[in-house]
């Protein structure tokens, strides 16, 4: 494999000492980009994008000749370990994604089997091989998973949900079916992982979008638990170097210290935490992705610098931040915006490493 030219956010990950603050965009690639948009519109739909290696590929670069980042990203979706399980992903415009087969009872769940990677998901590894052969080296690529609470939620809803009323009642009324759904979950996102991890992925990234939805008690036993699966599961070693793990809760502050006793490597931020408060909560013992709300980059170039400043001073000096938004960058974002907010990222956080 290529010797990699870029490691500030591997190292910044292990917190280790860094010249400068590394960034990268969660949903770096997609629909801002006009690029994007123009290829997507050629392919015709999303999932035709991501079971094409090349195509996969070329989106995930798309934003690297844009913008100094410090990492790529898998281009794919969460969504495709329920879709190799056979509930049947679609896309509606407009609609967000949607299943033809929610899971709603124990008997469904019982015949829901842990997908084989390199078959049903072998696009998938197929896309990690590809990009890191065309990353040349140049920075590191980040692999991906739902967590299995995150993804029971689509599972059982059938697609996006405002209440969470569909998982929530299976939650309460029937939780050892709940408990079943979700340890095969946890089975399917270990597997998919070390096979992304033993394609090419050099860091990998658990993504808990709905943990936040929880209460503390039920977040422990319905997520955090089976995301402590995940990182005990993990192989976290590649080519003779660390392949970092970063967890991310959204709307969890409150979870961040015992997030930090999982073994994880980093943990992602959303910007209703402080990362002051954050750093102080996890006591150095996990690096510490985040937060800038990503309605900033509506703002003025100089708004947005400001903001980048006071996250900066917010971590203070010291190694383990890696910069990031605190979600995914937003469609109908201006480019120029997202360059402002990494060339400020650049610009500002030599100081907070000498
Ligand atoms: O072109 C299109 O219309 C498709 C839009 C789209 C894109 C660009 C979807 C459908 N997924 C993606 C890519 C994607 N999804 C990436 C790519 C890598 C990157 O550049 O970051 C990643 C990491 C994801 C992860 C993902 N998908 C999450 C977790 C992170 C998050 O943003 O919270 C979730 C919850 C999904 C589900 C999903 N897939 C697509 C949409 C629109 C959604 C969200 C639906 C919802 O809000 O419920």
């Amino acid at each position: 494999m290529n010797t990699l030219q870029n490691d500030v956010y591997l190292r910044a990950l292990m917190r280790e000492p860094t010249e400068r603050t590394p960034i990268w965009m969660m949903r770096q690639a997609g629909r801002y980009l006009p690029e994007y948009r123009e290829l997507r519109q050629q392919a015709g739909d999303f999932m035709t994008l991501c079971k094409n290696p090349e195509l996969a590929c070329e989106v995930t670069l798309q934003p690297l000749r844009r913008f100094p980042l410090d990492a790529a990203i898998l281009f794919s979706d969460i969504l495709t370990i329920p879709d190799a399980m056979g509930l049947g992903l679609y896309f509606e415009t407009g609609e967000g994604p949607k299943f033809e087969r929610p899971v709603r009872d124990l008997a469904a769940i019982n015949k829901l089997s842990v997908p084989d990677p390199e078959q049903e998901l072998g696009y998938v590894m197929n896309a990690v091989r590809t990009i890191r052969r065309e990353l040349k080296g140049e920075v590191p690529l980040i692999g991906f998973s739902g967590s299995p609470w995150t993804l029971a939620t689509y599972m059982v809803e059938g697609g996006s949900t405002k209440n969470f009323s569909e998982v929530k009642k299976l939650m309460f009324a029937e939780p050892q079916a709940m408990h079943q759904l979700l340890d095969k979950l946890a089975q399917s996102v270990t597997s998919y992982l070390n096979a992304q991890i033993a394609a090419g992925a050099q860091a990998v990234m658990v993504f808990d979008t709905w943990g936040g939805v929880l209460s503390p008690r039920d977040y422990r036993e319905f997520s955090l638990r089976y995301m402590q699966q995940i990182v005990d599961g993990l192989t976290r070693e590649n080519d003779g170097r660390r392949v970092p793990v970063t967890l991310f809760t959204k709307n969890a502050g409150n979870a961040l210290s015992e997030m930090a006793e999982t073994g994880a490597d980093a943990l992602g931020v959303d910007w209703t935490t402080d990362l002051a408060e954050a750093r102080t909560l996890v006591q150095d013992k996990v690096a510490l992705q985040g937060n800038m709300d990503p309605s900033v980059l509506y703002a003025s170039p100089a708004r947005i610098e400001e903001e980048v400043a006071a996250i900066l001073a917010s971590y203070g000096k010291g190694n383990g931040h890696v910069f990031n938004l605190g979600h995914g960058i937003h469609p109908q974002v201006n480019p120029e915006h997202a360059k402002a907010f990494i060339e400020a990222v650049h610009k500002l956080s030599p100081a907070y490493h000498r």
